[in-house]
């Protein structure tokens, strides 16, 4: 396995490729044999551009010549920030073929975090558009690529430029690539949501993603009937994977690409391609759930809406089969690996009540106290886990996997939760210092530690409040130390240091001291319960 990674014990992987969980399939072989088989069936359709399955093939060939032309080879490591664009998997499946490793920015990141990627991973090339929803992505490129020193290339892929590559420029007449791609091989970089500093940078393998695939199109019964609408950025494990659109692919089905999660976009996308399932995070259901009010759409396609990445209410959940007419599936899964589903056919209580269970056998999972120790059927602990789709380690990070990680391999997911009678998961709170912004995650340390930078803030402790909308948002905590900082100060700081904007503070709170626990650290408990308790 790559340098930096931690590879399944021996036996253990053994173990799996006995089971046939793995197949010795790559993403590049799963995609040529589909060309074969599915031909001229549209794979993905975006907007009014539409690609088969042969012609996606052939792109991703003539993209590989056109990446290989630049000097990428494999292992080399490449951050991709794509919206839900045909080019997106283009890109990622040359890549994939090529044995390069993208590591999947999205089109939230900013500057802070391009840059850290790109440092962090030795990128070589960074492949972005030049403007995407009122971002210019140009200032971006030009500053990484003057500060990373192993950033060669900026790869652009919409719009013209002199100073970059463009992306359209590479795809060149295919030649025949000696790449040996090996199933057991890292495929891609997910990125954590972070609980500790800044995002982990999460190797999956071919072997160990594509059998996720499997799984997850088992549970969700996908066909090549499928037609799978993406309205979250797909470079999100939950839209990649969970089905998503990789899933549809392995399975011959359809994806048709949505910018953006408004019900003006989606709707009439559900209506006129007759789609079949959908994903999106629980304040995308609400919006939905009020859009649907008074607006009509033949929605007699959809059989699956999915909603995971943070908790759905029960009261949201039980609104959401009388409004769309199709079943609710909850998903509750990272991107370090693994995913829970509630099955189709659960009853009205689990799927409205639960987040499901683990889509393969051969997950395990361990709810355990703080030694550790197994708690009582029904009980809450931390959820720990391990299984032949989660990783073992985060990419270059020996000290912080000997904290995220058992000495027998299972991945400590910081998430509190309890079974339910019947063997499902509900997931009731976090262990983890992170905040969970509707989806979007962060960790409140890496916030923290740009505000200890400014010159009015003395200590500072970032801390979810509930939220309605968004499951929760988050408060800065300040002990100021000259004139106290603004809501707007902070805002503008944080965006000149260019933080992504779904991390900057949604309230500030200046404080004379911060309570503490028995053992003299900040107790963001007791914060959250003296200032939230009425919100
Ligand atoms: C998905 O992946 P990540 O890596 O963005 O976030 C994982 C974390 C979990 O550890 C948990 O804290 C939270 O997000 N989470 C949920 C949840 N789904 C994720 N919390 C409560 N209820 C849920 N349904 O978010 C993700 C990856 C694959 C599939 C679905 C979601």
């Amino acid at each position: 396995m790559l340098a930096g990674c931690t590879a399944w014990p021996l036996e253990i992987a053994n173990a799996y490729r006995q089971a046939d969980c793995w197949r010795d399939e790559t993403f590049g072989s799963m995609l040529r044999n589909r060309a074969q088989i599915y031909g001229d069936r549209i794979a993905i359709t975006s907007e009014n551009q539409h690609v088969s399955y042969r012609e996606l093939d052939a792109k991703v060939d003539q993209l590989v010549t056109g990446f290989v032309n630049l000097g990428i080879r494999k292992n080399d490591r490449v951050i991709v920030q794509l919206p839900n664009d045909i080019e997106f998997f283009q890109v990622c499946f040359a890549l994939f073929r090529l044995g390069a490793l993208p590591v999947l920015a999205l089109p939230t990141h900013r500057y802070n975090e391009i840059s850290y990627f790109s440092q962090f991973a030795g990128a070589v090339a960074y492949v972005v558009p030049q403007t995407y929803l009122g971002c210019d992505y140009m200032p971006i490129a030009r500053r990484v690529r003057e500060e990373v020193s192993s950033l060669q290339h900026v790869i652009v892929a919409n719009g013209y430029t002199t100073e970059f590559t463009s992306l359209s420029e590479l795809y060149v007449q295919a030649q025949m690539n000696q790449c040996e791609v090996k199933a057991g091989d890292v495929a891609f970089f997910q990125l954590s949501g972070g609980s500790t500093g800044l995002s982990k940078l999460i190797p999956r393998t071919h072997d160990d993603y594509i059998y996720s695939l499997r799984m997850s199109n088992e549970v969700c019964q996908i066909t090549e009937e499928s037609v799978y609408l993406a309205v979250l950025p797909v470079a999100h494990n939950f839209p990649l994977s969970s089905p998503g659109v990789l899933g549809i692919l392995y399975a011959g089905g359809r994806v048709v690409l949505s910018t953006s999660p408004s019900p003006d976009v989606a709707f009439p996308l559900i209506e006129r391609e007759r789609v079949t399932i959908t994903a999106m995070v629980p304040p995308i259901a609400l919006i939905w759930l009020e859009a649907i009010k008074t607006r009509t759409f033949d929605f007699s396609s959809l059989k699956v809406l999915q909603v995971g990445g943070a908790k759905l209410s029960e009261e949201s959940a039980k609104r959401i089969q009388p409004a769309f007419g199709c079943v609710l599936q909850q998903v509750y899964g990272m991107a370090e690996g693994l995913v829970n589903y509630t099955r189709l056919n659960d009853s009205e209580d689990v799927i409205f009540q639960t987040q499901g269970r683990p889509m393969s056998p051969f997950d395990e999972i361990r709810i355990v106290d703080h030694n550790d120790q197994e708690v009582e059927q029904g009980e809450i602990g931390e959820l720990l886990t391990r299984g032949p789709y989660t990783i073992r380690g985060y990419y270059l990070a020996e000290e912080h996997n000997a904290k995220s990680f058992t000495t027998d391999g299972f991945y400590r997911t910081g998430d509190l939760v309890r079974l339910s009678s019947e063997g499902n998961i509900i997931v009731s709170g976090r262990a983890k210092d992170q905040i969970n912004r509707g989806g979007e995650k962060f960790a409140a340390e890496e916030v923290e530690n740009h505000l200890l930078a400014h010159a009015d803030i003395l200590d500072v402790a970032i801390v979810s409040m509930p939220d309605a909308f968004l499951g929760e948002r988050s408060c800065a905590f300040i002990i100021k130390r000259g004139q106290a900082p603004t809501l707007a100060k902070i805002k503008s700081f944080l965006q000149e240091r260019g933080l992504a904007i779904y991390k900057i503070p949604d309230r500030v709170e200046i404080v004379d001291t911060f309570p503490l626990t028995p053992l003299g650290k900040v107790s963001k408990k007791a914060l959250r319960q003296r200032f939230f308790k009425q919100t």
